[in-house]
Parts: C-alpha cells; sequence; structure tokens
C-alpha cells in the first residue's frame, strides 16, 4: 500500500456537516455549470457544506477557473495531485482531506443531479455507513441513457464483479456515492487501485470492513461527453479487478487491515518507576 498524504486537518464540533469532493481531469467545458449547481444547492440547505475539486492534473484551465469561482465562495477549495493520477486517486485525495461528517463523491459532469444527495444523506442517517448511488435498482430514473454498446459493457462488468469478487450490488461503478466520515477514513486508507477499477475495490474493502452498504437509486442523466474507452479502459479494469483478487488471496487487504486495528505502536512504554508502591500495575518482567 503506498503513504497516503496526512489528513487536512482534525474534524471538530464546527467542522461541516457535508464535504462534497468533484474529481476533475480536463473539465474546463463542464466544470462551471456544475459549480453553479451544486454551489447553489450548498446555499439553499440548513448545514454547512464544502465543496472539494480535485484537479487531476488537467492541461487546460480547469484549476484556473476554480479558482475564480473560490475568490467569492469560502466553501469552495482546490486540491491539485501530483500529475494526472486517475479517478480513483482523485477520489481518494479528496475523500481523505475532507472533515465534514459525511463525505460525497460526484462526477464532474453531474450525471447524478446533486440533490440527489438528500437520498444518500438520508441513507446515512438512517445507519447505513456508505451509501452508493445506483442507475439500475430503478431503471425509470435514469433520464437520458446512456448508448446501447455502453450498457451492454457496464452489465458485462457487474457480472464480473458479482463472480469475481463476489459484490452484491447492481451497480457498483456510478460516480455519486456518500461515506461515514470515519468509514472513508479506513477504506480509502486501504485502496491500490488509482484508475477506473476503484470503485469495485472501495466496495469490496467496505464489505471484508463489515461496514452496511445500502444501494440507493438516483435520478441518472448520461452526459455523452463520457471519455472513458471501451476497449483500453475496458481491458485496464478486468485487470484490475483479477489485481483485487489476487491482492485478496495472498492476504493483503487482510494484512493492511490488522496493521490499521495494531495500535500497539501508539502505546508509550511503560515508564521505569523507582517506587513500585505508585505503580498499580505490574511492570515489565513481572507476573
Ligand atoms: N477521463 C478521466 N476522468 C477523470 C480522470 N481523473 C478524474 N476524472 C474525473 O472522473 C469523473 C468521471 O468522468 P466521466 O467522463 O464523466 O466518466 P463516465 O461518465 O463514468 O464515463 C469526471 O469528474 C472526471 O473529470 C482521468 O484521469 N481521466
Ligand atoms: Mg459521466
Amino acid at each position: 500500500m503506498q503513504p497516503l498524504p496526512p489528513e487536512r486537518r482534525t474534524p471538530s464540533p464546527a467542522s461541516p456537516r457535508l464535504s462534497i469532493v468533484i474529481p476533475a481531469y480536463n473539465e474546463s467545458a463542464r466544470i462551471e455549470a456544475a459549480l453553479s449547481s451544486v454551489l447553489a444547492w450548498v446555499a439553499s440547505v440548513p448545514w454547512e457544506t464544502e465543496v472539494l475539486v480535485i484537479d487531476d492534473g488537467s492541461t487546460d484551465n480547469t484549476s484556473a477557473i476554480v479558482h475564480r469561482w473560490m475568490a467569492s465562495r469560502p466553501s469552495l477549495h482546490l486540491i491539485q495531485n501530483p500529475g494526472n493520477r486517475g479517478k480513483g486517486y482523485s477520489v481518494r485525495n479528496g475523500l481523505l482531506q475532507a472533515s465534514g461528517q459525511i463525505v460525497l463523491f460526484s462526477d464532474a459532469d453531474l450525471s447524478a443531479p446533486i440533490e440527489e444527495a438528500q437520498r444518500l444523506i438520508d441513507a446515512i442517517e438512517a445507519g447505513s455507513d456508505v451509501a452508493i448511488g445506483s442507475r439500475w435498482l430503478d431503471k425509470q430514473r435514469q433520464t437520458i441513457h446512456q448508448p446501447l454498446y455502453r450498457r451492454f459493457f457496464g452489465r458485462c462488468f457487474n457480472w464480473v464483479t458479482r463472480k469475481v469478487m463476489g459484490l452484491p450490488f447492481k451497480d457498483t461503478q456510478c460516480g455519486f456515492k456518500a461515506f461515514r466520515r470515519d468509514a472513508a477514513q479506513t477504506i480509502f486508507r486501504l485502496q491500490t487501485i488509482e484508475r477506473w477499477g476503484f470503485d469495485p475495490e472501495i466496495l469490496f474493502i467496505a464489505r471484508k470492513l463489515r461496514y452496511r452498504i445500502v444501494e440507493v437509486p438516483v435520478t441518472w442523466g448520461h452526459d455523452e461527453r463520457s471519455r472513458i474507452s471501451y476497449l483500453k479502459d475496458g481491458m485496464k479494469m478486468l485487470q484490475e479487478m483479477g489485481q483485487i483478487r489476487s491482492n485478496s488471496l495472498r492476504g493483503r487487504y487482510d494484512q493492511a487491515i490488522a496493521a490499521l486495528k495494531d495500535t500497539s505502536h501508539m502505546v508509550t512504554p511503560p515508564v521505569e518507576r523507582n517506587n513500585s508502591s505508585h505503580s498499580a500495575s505490574p511492570r515489565p518482567g513481572q507476573a
């Protein structure tokens, strides 16, 4: 597992209730519409929300646009990745630095309108640790359908996630998911896949950790400007599924989970005392 950036800040009672993380790679054509909708929704809800845009090494003026909006929007922040690392890296970088009690990520095309966040928040508040937006739980909610070939590949990929990884979900790939803060902090520290195949991995890890995961039907309108390449990215995603399976068989996730739980390195070694009567507990070496 790779070393991860430290948390940006420790949450306090004054922490925002919600963080919205938007991964963005060369999004100059879509980011302003996204910021406009998201910030209007943020202003309309009665709780504090922060919005983090993660610039994934864009070569266009995505970050300049976000900077311009930040000048008048204190709730908006920009995090820069060290170059183009992938959607998985971007989501992890944002969620680990987010300080909301609930942390949510959304694709920059807002294929799920931001108002749908309420459905994920309700699911978390009803007791789930992870709420995943689903396009396939209630097909009626798809306002603009994906092209047929894309639906076919999507369904094939879903079959693979069920058979290879045992994931019982109808839609692992929806770019609209929310987490209880500490669940996200644990799950994303164990993530190894940095590009498109990260969704099934984080769900696989969440299941290993026995988190409560609920699939929530969301309204979804396909944006034809999707830049995923079916041949190249599809092959890579299948290879990533193999990598997750192999990690799992080699016990890498179990070891990493055990290392997270091992707090022995955080305990200060007992201090040698001259007068043992002051010490209620036995000293090292004593029975
Ligand atoms: N294409 C691409 N998108 C990225 C990358 N890193 C982050 N993203 C973001 O990932 C999200 C998903 O992109 P999108 O094209 O809508 O994907 P799709 O609709 O699932 O095919 C968008 O917010 C992108 O800006 C990357 O390396 N490549
Ligand atoms: Mg999209």
